[in-house]
C-alpha cells in the first residue's frame, strides 16, 4: 500500500486528514500551493476537481476529504460514522465550504459583508446557524476521549476561520473554549499553519 496525501499547509480540509494520519510514517504528504502558478498548474494536471485535498492510493486517485476519510477508515478499520455523526460532519464541512467561498470571494475583490447581496447574506447567515447546531455537542467534548475525525474537523475549521478572518468566531465563546481545550491534542502543533 502506498498512500500520498496531496494538500497545502493552509487548507483546513487537508489539515483534518493530516491530523487523522498523524504519526503514520507510511503516508507521504505532498505539499501543493495552488495560490502559486506552479502549484496551480500541478493541481489541475492531477485533479479535474481542482481542489485539495486528494489522495493517491497507488495509482488510484481519491477526491474529496470525506471520501478520503471513508477510504482511510476502511484501510485502518475505523468504525463507520453513525447518522448523527455524519450530520455533524456535514455541518462542519458546510460551514467550512462557506468560509472557503467567502475567502475566495474576498480574494476576488468582493466586499463579503455587503448586506445587499443575496448570496453573501445567505453565506454569512449559514455560519452562525451551524455554530448554533454544533454548540450543544461541542461543549460536552473531552480531548482525552473525543479526539477523532469529527473533533479534528471542528478544530481545523474553527482555527482556519480565525486564521483567514472570514468570520468572527470570538462571537461564540464555546468555540473558543473548544479550541483552547483541544490545542494540545496529537498533531495540532505539527500541522499548525506555518508562519510566513
Ligand atoms: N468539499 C471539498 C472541499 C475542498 C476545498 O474547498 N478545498 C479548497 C482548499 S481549502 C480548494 O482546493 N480550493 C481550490 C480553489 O479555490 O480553487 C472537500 O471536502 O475536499
Amino acid at each position: 500500500m502506498s498512500l500520498t496525501l496531496i494538500g497545502s499547509h493552509t487548507s483546513p480540509f487537508v489539515r483534518k486528514l493530516r491530523l487523522l494520519l498523524h504519526g503514520d510514517q507510511t503516508v507521504t504528504f505532498k505539499v501543493v500551493n495552488y495560490l502559486e502558478e506552479e502549484g496551480n498548474a500541478y493541481l489541475k494536471s492531477v485533479n479535474p476537481l481542482n481542489q485539495l485535498p486528494m489522495l493517491l492510493d497507488g495509482n488510484q486517485p481519491v477526491y474529496n476529504s470525506r471520501i478520503i476519510f471513508n477510504h482511510i477508515s476502511k484501510i485502518k478499520g475505523i468504525a463507520p460514522l453513525t447518522i448523527d455523526e455524519e450530520n455533524i460532519l456535514s455541518a462542519i464541512d458546510t460551514m467550512l465550504d462557506t468560509g472557503v467561498n467567502l475567502f475566495s470571494l474576498r480574494k476576488g475583490g468582493i466586499n463579503i459583508h455587503d448586506e445587499s447581496n443575496y448570496f453573501l447574506v445567505r453565506q454569512n447567515e449559514r455560519i452562525p446557524s451551524i455554530v448554533k447546531m454544533l454548540t450543544p455537542w461541542a461543549v460536552k467534548l473531552d480531548p482525552k476521549s473525543d479526539w477523532n475525525f469529527l473533533t479534528m474537523s471542528l478544530y481545523s475549521a474553527v482555527f482556519w476561520m480565525g486564521f483567514r478572518d472570514v468570520y468572527d468566531m470570538s462571537k461564540h465563546p464555546e468555540m473558543m473554549e473548544f479550541l483552547e481545550k483541544f490545542k494540545n491534542c496529537p498533531g495540532i502543533v505539527e500541522t499548525d499553519i506555518p508562519k510566513t
